[in-house]
């Protein structure tokens, strides 16, 4: 059971929006609880448009990178772009790459390998690029805490620009251009951008400047749309926000991912099985993984090979190829996931342990943040797991709110070879030897800020009476839409509910509940996933009304919508509902 948390109500300002905005009640209350007071604000948000997006022309940053790479390209000099393994580095390093060719750069790119390189600049990858006659190096998706590294490539003859969205650390990259939102000076746009959102401001300076007129040529507008697709991806995969810039570049992201003309998007959508309109859910969890797959088992520089092919038979081929390794990729974490789980139930004192920490030498790199993803959240405590190979603990961190991973890992700084990351993950690297003081000191540090009764927390966006809800209200929540991290698909409750017939078990394995929920006169079937456990509580507590947190969505089965509510959480001793009663 969850602790629901339930936004104070504003009826008042909710009839106000509703009714300037020309929205249903339900989604007025939404937006109230979402923070929104101000019709205007609210409808920049309801209706996304391209000029809500910053010019990034004006930052003098940006301006100086694109005079040099003007500069460098109008004397025949070669480019590499240094990117990252994930997705939202394939698609930075993918979207900069097109950008430099259409512009006519003679430019390669280079993405590391995630096992055998890691993450970010190193210097045999820049030894290598110095020695292939590149002149200038353009990070993306990383390089803004890459001190000693981008000092190496100054004295190997490198010019670099740095663009990245990660924190900036104590100490500032010595190089001339650093594009970084993140970065007080910089005025390029929002500093919730991705990686990809960033290679996108750079590219629209890049179109901007070599446009004979003060706008953007035809060509390059043509160019900068179609590469919304790769900024959407980036967004979603990354799980920055998606409000402010982030929304409207993954809107119309969406929007130029449907009509696609680049083969490996097609590609991929096929491989992926996704339809016509794609959703930020296509992206998060069938075209996202595919793309992570190859950089978490393989070499991710075979998805920028498929983004950027010409070839559509090549493209397949290469799609194909990534829907195998995420194959591959879901049997390996399958099998460290059962294993590590295990590995909790009995070794691990849950009453007593505020982090959980496990390493194992047969666990693969590639996987370990999935894992602790997943231990994070069964067992609802921070969760470190580590991959051991050669004496060297490379390990993966996932937090519970309340929790800021970071600064917990940055206090353990001192047993720790490397490490990085934010409030909700990060990467760790210790000698082996160091893990068990490690467990200790992290599990003290935990101590103090984590309460040992926190338990999970569902986030509601408001209350309603079910028979406020009917297709045309369902429907219109989509306005909301693209839902993810920072702007989720809403969560309501009902209270006073009760059960109108039996409860059926559903599913292949009879792991899904469905029943029907009955307030008033109004009654709509519910699911729940994975929910079979609550025929029990329902048995035991005998037809006592309950309270339902749900999302409510159309059911488009047998040609007939209706509403259905996709049940997140059932409680029978909800208080306030109890104080009505
Ligand atoms: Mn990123």
């Amino acid at each position: 059971m969850k602790e629901w948390i339930v936004p104070p109500q504003n009826p008042d300002l909710a009839q106000r929006l509703s009714r300037a905005l020309k929205v249903s009640p339900v989604t007025s209350r939404i937006l109230v609880a979402r923070g929104f007071d101000d019709p205007a604000a609210t409808s920049e948000f309801l209706e996304p448009t391209l000029n809500q997006l910053v010019d990034p022309c004006a930052d003098p940053a940006v301006s100086g990178a694109v005079d040099h790479i003007g500069e460098t390209m109008g004397a025949g000099k070669r480019l590499a772009i240094f990117g990252d393994f994930d997705a939202d580095g394939i698609c930075s390093t993918t979207l900069l790459l097109k950008c430099l060719r259409l512009a006519g750069g003679d430019v390669e790119f280079y993405i590391p390998h995630r096992c055998a390189e890691g993450y970010g600049l190193n210097a045999e990858a820049l030894r290598e690029l110095a020695s292939n006659d590149i002149d200038t190096v353009i990070t993306v998706d990383c390089g803004v805490s890459a001190v000693e590294e981008t000092r190496l490539a100054r004295e190997l003859g490198l010019e670099v620009i740095v663009t990245d969205h990660h924190e900036p650390g104590e100490h500032q990259v010595d190089v001339d251009f650093v594009l970084n939102p993140k970065l007080p000076e910089c005025n390029l746009g929002s500093d919730k951008l991705c990686g990809a959102g960033v290679a996108f401001k750079l590219a629209w300076a890049i179109g901007q400047r070599l446009s004979p007129g003060t706008r953007v040529s035809d060509e390059f507008r043509e160019f900068l749309l179609e590469a919304m697709s790769l900024v959407a991806i980036g967004t979603v995969a990354d799980m920055v926000p998606l409000v402010g810039e982030n929304r409207v570049l993954t809107k119309f992201g969406l929007k130029a991912l449907a009509h696609s003309a680049t083969p490996g998007l097609q590609a991929l959508k096929e491989a992926a099985d996704v339809k016509d309109s794609p959703t930020s859910f296509d992206i998060g969890y069938r075209l996202a993984p595919r793309l992570n797959a190859v950089g978490r088992i393989g070499h991710a520089e075979v998805a920028v090979e498929l983004l950027t092919t010409d070839d559509k038979a090549r493209a397949e081929e290469l799609a194909d190829h990534l829907d195998e390794e995420n194959k591959r990729r879901r049997s390996i974490q399958r099998a460290a996931v059962a294993e590590a789980e295990e590995r909790v139930e009995e070794t691990v004192d849950l009453e007593e342990t505020r982090c959980i920490v496990l390493s194992d030498e047969e666990w693969h790199r590639g996987v370990v943040g999935l894992v602790a993803s997943r231990l994070a959240e069964k067992f609802w405590k921070p969760a470190f797991v580590f991959a051991v190979e050669d004496g060297m603990a490379s390990g993966s961190a996932r937090s519970i709110p309340g929790f800021h991973l970071f600064n917990a890992v940055d206090r353990c700084g001192e047993l720790l070879e490397n490490y990085g990351g934010h409030e909700g993950a990060a990467g760790l690297t210790l000698r082996h030897e160091r893990l068990e003081e490690f467990t200790g000191l992290i599990n003290e540090i935990a101590a103090e800020a984590i309460d040992e009764s926190a338990v999970p927390t569902l986030e509601v966006d408001a209350e309603v009476e079910l028979r406020e809800l009917n297709t045309a209200c369902v429907k219109e929540l989509q306005v909301l839409a693209p839902f993810g991290e920072g702007n989720p698909r809403p969560v309501l409750i009902a209270r006073d509910v009760t059960l109108a017939g039996n409860p059926q078990l559903v599913g292949s394995r009879g792991n899904h509940l469905t029943f029907l929920a009955k307030q008033g006169k109004t009654a709509f079937r519910a699911i729940a996933f994975n929910g079979a456990d609550w025929l029990q509580d329902m048995k035991q507590n005998d037809g006592q009304p309950f309270s339902v947190a749900f999302q409510p969505r159309i059911d488009t089965y047998n040609r007939y919508n209706s509403v259905e509510l996709k049940i997140k959480d059932i409680r029978w001793d909800d208080e306030t509902a109890d104080e009505r009663r």
